[in-house]
């Protein structure tokens, strides 16, 4: 994409971006990171993103919400709603055949500012929902390097704060960065890494890329630069041998220690569930850097991690079934679905690939839990059209599959990390009958009539 030709590669040029195409409001009140900053933000959430500028106790403003309405993010790449994942998907395709190499620089914005000490507790990171064990970093793009090959990986990750220089956090089961301290463990290494805070929308994108786009041997953060429309300058760290982004706004060096396990949690997740309190991994901070004026950012959970993840992965999806069966013309997370039911639209030429569609769809990321699959006739981004098409064009006892799965843990439905995948064939069967012709009414243009109080 052009991002970086229309200056739009870190987070004061998307104050200014969102500011010029009325999607910012400015909370100037004094606001508290605990509980009060997240309330208030969640009376936004979907509409225009937060600007806390000023945030009790803290030097820092706070920006939210800049992923929780997806027509920010289609102005941001100059696109249709509708076109953004797949808008994605050819930068993703594009990374894969020829990927561009990162420059790494001593100086940089993110190193403006080296604190002479670390204190976690002095940037404004919000304590998010009401039974919350903690302050959670939410929004934040680990970079790690492989500990056998030295390849960079990206990820993102909820940290909760429990020191001046301690997190607890999250590592998922089936994560290259899982992958990756597994190994370092085993050696009883501890696994380094930097946490980038307040980065651009493209490096959320490569932190969010399922493995089926980006395998373990590429280096992810190629997918930003693809994004960007030229190399993401990488930052010589102070402590570590691990990089971090030199345009982010605060980096967190550290690194994730064997052998130790201590509480993290509970979390409000994006499920809408709490997670759990249970010993998980710990991250240790060895130096924070900054700039001079930096914007701490956050997600609220929920609406924007749908999106920061749903669009990523729903572009992976796409490439992976499209390039299986080329029929599939396009995907979508269903909304409300957290997102763990995907909707697959088909061009359908061969009775029969349906099954096909659907088994490629669950290979192609491990959290898919439904797939329906439906046809172009579809308006696969309204649950209300792809509802009406399960409801008249199934037979369930021959359209609907069950697998076993291994089940995302979240999820409150999972028992024993496993749960049922169901795939629905919601496609009218060929040679199609007559019956299913959907209905049409007279295609008109408004503006042609005369028309009061409309
Ligand atoms: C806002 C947000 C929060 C996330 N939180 C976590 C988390 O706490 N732990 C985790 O393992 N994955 C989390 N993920 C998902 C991973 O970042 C994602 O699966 C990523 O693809 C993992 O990359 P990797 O396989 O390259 O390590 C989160 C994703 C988003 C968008
Ligand atoms: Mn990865």
């Amino acid at each position: 994409m052009d991002l970086a030709k229309r200056n739009l590669i870190d987070l004061q040029q998307y104050i200014a971006f969102l500011e010029e195409n009325n999607h910012l409001v400015r909370v100037k009140s004094e606001v508290d990171s605990y509980l009060e900053l997240a309330g208030i933000a969640k009376k936004y959430e979907g509409g225009k993103a937060v600007l806390f500028e000023n945030v009790k106790d803290s030097d820092y403003p706070v920006l939210m919400g800049f992923y929780w309405h997806r027509g920010i993010l289609a102005d941001l790449f100059n696109t249709s709603i509708g076109n953004l994942p797949f808008a994605i998907a050819d930068d993703i395709r594009a990374w894969r055949q020829s990927p561009m190499e990162s420059p790494i620089v001593k100086k940089g914005p993110a190193n403006e500012v080296i604190e002479e000490e670390v204190d976690l507790y002095k940037l404004p990171i919000p304590h998010h929902s009401e039974g919350d064990g903690g302050a959670y970093l939410t929004s934040s793009v680990v970079i790690a390097k492989d500990p056998d090959t030295g390849v960079r990986n990206l990820s993102i990750h909820r940290m909760m704060v429990v020191g001046k220089n301690r997190f607890t956090f999250l590592l998922e089961e089936l994560g290259h960065l899982m992958d990756y301290y597994k190994r370092a463990e085993a050696k009883g290494e501890a696994l380094e890494l930097t946490v980038n805070n307040g980065i651009d929308f493209p490096l959320i994108m490569a932190g969010a890329a399922p493995a089926s786009a980006a395998p373990i041997e590429l280096d992810e953060l190629g997918i930003a630069s693809q994004l960007r429309g030229e190399p993401v300058e990488l930052l010589e760290s102070q402590t570590v041998a691990v990089e971090g982004v030199a345009n982010a706004q605060f980096i967190i060096e550290g690194k994730v220690l064997p052998n130790v396990r201590e509480p993290e949690g509970p979390y409000a997740e994006v499920t809408g569930y709490y997670a759990e309190r249970e010993d998980r991994w710990v991250f240790e901070a060895t130096a924070i850097t900054r700039r001079k004026e930096p914007v701490f950012q956050s997600i609220l959970s929920g609406k924007e991690v749908y999106n920061a993840f749903g669009i990523g992965v729903s572009a992976a999806v796409f490439d992976k079934v499209h390039s299986i069966v080329p029929d599939v013309t396009a995907v979508h997370f269903s909304n409300g679905s957290v997102p763990y039911h995907l909707v697959v639209q088909i061009d359908k030429k061969h009775e029969g690939i349906q099954r096909n569609v659907i088994m490629a769809a669950f290979v192609a990321h491990p959290f898919i839990k439904t797939v329906t699959l439906v046809d172009t006739d579809v308006d696969i981004f309204s649950v209300d059209d792809v509802e009406w098409a399960v409801q008249t064009r199934c037979q369930f006892e021959k359209d609907v599959i069950f697998m076993d799965g291994i089940g995302h843990r979240l999820n409150p439905s999972v028992d024993d990390d496993k749960w049922t995948r169901m795939g629905i064939d919601a496609t009218v069967p060929l040679p199609r009958e007559e019956k299913f012709v959907r209905a049409t009414v007279k295609q008109v243009n408004l503006e042609d009539y005369d028309i009061e109080g409309g």
